[in-house]
């Protein structure tokens, strides 16, 4: 039996359409190109004109004259519903997301907006969650709860029930000298409130957490290590190493998006591969459900 990727094309039902801030970009065009082909998605493209030389029925070019007003044109369509999907372009992160958080443009949903990566990987056997490696810097415990929040809704829309949650540190026992073991424990205990939604244990390892030999090697027997769903990294610097070693030495495809939104917005790295932010592209559209 093949196993469904979380990255295999599905054409949606009802027409969605995509607005890339920033689409004035090889790779960009590039997606875009292969979406039109798998009949995924249409598109509004803001950017430099010139630099976007794609005709098609299904493309509307609009031209900007810098990254702000791309972005700030782009978030207005999704914001106006002549868009579903807010895609990152060839700009800065961080401008997109200051402008999703501008009240103007009415698009929180949740308390707090988070980053979630969806990896696959070929050495681990399932989708492996993790958050936050691009939104949020230095995550408090209310923070941290609210991420871990975010990205069990994820997992719950790519039909992981009850996922398994790490919440990572260093270690896998407390030390009062390492901040982000402590916060890890107290946000594991705040979600034993919440048994049917998640199982959340931490503080946990890396290792500990996705390797069922490295967890019985340190005879750590919960039901979270070895077998993790999502991986809760405690720094946006720790999530942002672990990111990249996956996609430039382990060999990962990842689609990332931002939770917390009312409408799906797609934030790729900049040095991903067109593989990989077509992988965003196609994980958004098939979690919409269109
Ligand atoms: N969710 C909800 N509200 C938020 C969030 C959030 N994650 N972050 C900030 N806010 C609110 C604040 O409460 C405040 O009301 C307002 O937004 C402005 O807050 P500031 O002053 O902290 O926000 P900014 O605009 O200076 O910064 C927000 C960023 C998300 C841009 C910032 O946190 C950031 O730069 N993150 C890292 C982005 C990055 O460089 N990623 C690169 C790795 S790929």
């Amino acid at each position: 039996m093949t196993i469904k990727s979380v990255f295999d094309p599905v054409v949606p039902n009802e027409k969605v359409t995509i607005a890339i801030a920033g689409a004035d970009d090889p790779i960009i065009l590039e997606v875009v190109e292969q979406a039109l082909e798998l009949g995924i998605a249409d598109f509004m493209l803001f950017g430099r004109e010139e630099l976007i030389p794609i005709t098609s029925p299904n493309v509307q070019v609009i031209a900007t004259i810098s990254d702000q007003q791309a972005v700030e044109q782009a978030a207005r369509a999704v914001a106006e519903k002549k868009a579903d999907i807010l895609m990152k372009g060839n700009l800065p992160t961080a401008l997109i997301l200051k402008t999703i958080l501008k009240k103007e443009f009415q698009l929180r949903d949740k308390e707090l907006l988070s980053h979630v990566s969806v990896f696959e990987l070929p050495a681990y056997d399932k989708p492996l969650i993790v958050s936050d490696v691009a939104m949020n810097i230095a995550p408090t415990e209310e923070e941290q709860i609210q991420i871990t929040h975010n990205a069990i809704e994820v997992a719950h829309k790519l039909g992981i029930k009850r996922p398994k949650v790490a919440i990572l540190s260093a270690v896998e026992k407390e030390n009062p000298k390492m901040k982000s073991s402590i916060q890890a424990a107290q946000v594991a205990a705040y979600f034993k409130a919440f048994p049917e939604d998640a199982a959340v244990e931490g503080p946990l390892a890396f290792d500990n957490a996705i390797s069922k030999a490295a967890a019985v090697h340190k005879n750590i027997t919960n039901e979270v290590a070895g077998d993790a769903d999502i991986l809760i990294v405690p720094s946006i610097e720790a999530g942002n190493i672990l990111y990249k070693s996956l996609v430039f030495f382990a060999g990962a495809r990842v689609g990332g998006i931002i939770a917390g939104v009312k409408v799906p917005v797609i934030i790729a790295s900049r040095s991903d591969s067109v593989d990989n932010k077509l992988a965003s592209l196609i994980l958004t559209v098939g979690m919409i459900g269109k």
